[in-house]
Order: structure tokens, then sequence, then C-alpha cells
């Protein structure tokens, strides 16, 4: 179904007329329907040392060859997969200066781009404790350099494949805490928020700007959980409650297993959207950034979540969206926003907005 919400976009906000939201709309229908039309056949058996046939499920052969055996067979055992040092300084200073820019004040943001407060700062100005989150990368030519950084599309496309395209984009700044413990980021299943399939095409790259340890909040990770199902989530019932957006898996009986996954400055960790995995409360004095972006390949199906365990989640984006954007009435569903905010980093069928 296609139309499952009736959403209102303002065009004080967004610049589009009416008429250019529905040419837009039917614009990235034809795109996909293209690109759905040459769906990428992916290979999944390969010969080991032995000369025996050994299947690979979550990456992909004839790439680039840039993982070796050992970090092929470890992403596909765990789920995840640490690239020690993977992008330089200059880098991450060049994310962490912008990041200051907008956290200053000194850089007025685009309406698109997403800034967003930590749930013990709500009602305080943006600056450095407050502000938790930069969404919607593409809306910042410095930011979405991190999304397109050929070394991160290198191992990107071993597990999504040539035609690339960057899906959710985040850098998150984990502030001291101030007692509420509200920063921490319950077990999850990314896959819960995207309505792209296959989810074993589907990787988040995620990159740490500082020393990232378990006392500043680093990503826990359950090993392994990526081989399960997609299970169900909501908000988990904590205390003092939980930032927009955080949901929880319900009844998780395996939480022991979990790794600690500690990080130097560059180290990036790529893991697949079933991997279960969350972030702890950041003890320190100081802060903890980290940049990220999930990829999907051009072809990626688009599936309706209406009836499923992710309706409940996609009708609060859905919402979120409209308030944002809310005056001229136009059709839109869950994946066409999905559809809307994903931009090409690499391969064929670009598309720009
Ligand atoms: O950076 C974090 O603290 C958590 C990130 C995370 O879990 C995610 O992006 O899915």
């Amino acid at each position: 179904m296609f139309i499952s919400i009736l959403s209102r976009l303002t065009t004080q906000k967004t610049g589009f007329l009416k008429e250019n939201v529905k040419l837009v709309t039917n614009a990235i229908q034809n795109h996909y329907r293209f690109l759905n039309s040459q769906v990428v056949k992916f290979t999944i058996q390969t010969d080991n040392n032995l000369g025996q046939t050994i299947s690979y499920r979550y990456t992909l052969d004839d790439q680039n060859n840039i993982l070796s055996k050992e970090q092929r067979d470890f992403y596909e055992e765990n789920g995840y997969l640490i690239v020690k040092n993977l992008l330089s300084k200059d880098y991450l200073d060049r994310y962490i200066n912008r990041f200051n820019e907008y956290a200053t004040g000194q850089l007025k943001p685009r309406p698109d781009l997403l800034l967003q407060k930590e749930l013990a700062t709500k009602s305080e100005n943006i600056d450095e404790q407050s502000l938790y989150k930069i969404g919607e990368l593409y809306a910042d030519d410095v930011l979405f350099g991190y999304c397109k950084h050929p070394r991160i599309l290198d191992y990107v496309q071993c597990m999504v494949g040539p035609n690339i395209m960057a899906i959710h984009t985040m850098l998150i700044n984990k502030p001291p805490d101030r007692g509420t413990k509200s920063s921490r980021h319950p077990l999850h299943q990314d896959l819960h928020y995207f309505p792209m399939r296959p989810a074993d095409r589907i990787v988040c790259a995620w990159t740490a700007l500082e020393k990232i340890t378990k006392e500043n909040g680093c990503l826990v990770a359950i090993p392994g959980t990526h081989k399960g199902k997609h299970l169900e989530h909501d908000y988990p019932d904590w205390e003092g409650g939980v930032n927009k957006f955080y949901y929880g898996i319900k009844d998780l009986s395996v939480q022991d297993a979990r790794v600690h996954l500690e990080m130097e400055p560059g180290d990036t960790v790529l893991f697949h959207p079933i991997l279960i995995h969350g972030s702890g409360v950041n003890r320190t004095n100081g802060f903890r950034k980290a940049i990220s972006c999930h990829y999907a390949p051009a072809e990626a199906e688009f599936i309706d979540v209406c009836g499923t365990i992710q309706e409940k989640l996609a009708d609060e984006i859905m919402t979120i969206f409209l308030k944002k954007y809310g005056t001229i009435e136009i059709e839109m569903d869950y994946a066409t926003l999905w559809k809307l905010r994903a931009r090409k980093v690499r391969g064929i069928g670009e598309y720009k907005l």
C-alpha cells in the first residue's frame, strides 16, 4: 500500500510547492522501480583454504577484496567487525569542528539538518552539553563527507554491494551524565527503524571521533545475534525516561553475553542491522562523540510496515515529520519518507533531489 498516512509539508520550511512534492514522489517511485528491475544477484558461495565450499551469507564475494578472510569470517560469525584506525585525525577533527560550530551557534543549520537535544537538557539552549545528536547529515557537506568517504565505502561495499545508498546518518555526542542516565541507548536492532530489505545487505559504519571506553558509554553488542530474528521493540520502562525514538527490545533474555566495543579515535565498527546492541551512560566529565551512517543497496526493496512490529515506531516518526513540515497536504508513507532521505553515495542509479 503506498498511501498510508496523509502528510503535510510546509512551503516556507522546505521550499517545495505542492506540485513539486508530487513530482518528487513520482520521480522517486520511478527511480526505485528502475533499480528494482536491475536487482543484483549476490553470490554467497566461496572456497575455503581446504578446497571445501563454504557459504557466506552476510558478506559478498567479488567486491574489492578489502576484507581479509579473518575479518570476513569474524563478521559472518559475530555480526560486527572493528576496523582499526580507518579514518585519520584530519577527518575526525573536521567532523568534531563542524559539530562545535553548530553547538556554539557559529553556524546556522540548514532547516533539514536535525539538531536533537538530550532528554536531561531538553529545556536548555543548544550547547555541547545539550546537543546530543545531529541527524540528516546530507544537509551538511562536511558531515556528509563521512558517509561518502571512500575508505568507509570500500568496507561497506563488502556487505551492501556496488550500488550504495546512505539511508540514516548521525553524529552522536554523549554528554557527561547528570545523574539521570538518560543518554543510555537500550539494547535494540536497527532494522526496527528501516523499511528496506533484505536485512543482510544493510550495514552500519560507526566511527569513534575520540577514545571511546566503557566509562564514557561505548557501544555494547551481543555477538552472533544478527543470525536471529527481528524482535519486538518498545520504549523501555526506565525511571527518568529515555530519549525520543530510543526503542529497546521487549523481554530480552540474553543480556549476559554482551561485549563492550572500546575503540580508539578513527576506529570504525561495521555492524549488521539485526545485531543486538546499545550503549551505556557516560560516567566521565568529557564528551563521547561518534559519527555513523547506515547503508543499503540502491536496489533495496522498500516494504510497507503497516500491520508489522515496526508500525508503532513508524507512526511516531511520521508524526514528528508532519509536525516539522506541516502545512501542505501530500500523500506520503513511511517507505517514501525513507526514500526522500536516502542519498546515493556509490555506483549506479544516482538520484538527486
Ligand atoms: O552511539 C550510540 O551511543 C548508540 C548508537 C546506536 O545504537 C545506533 O545508532 O543504533
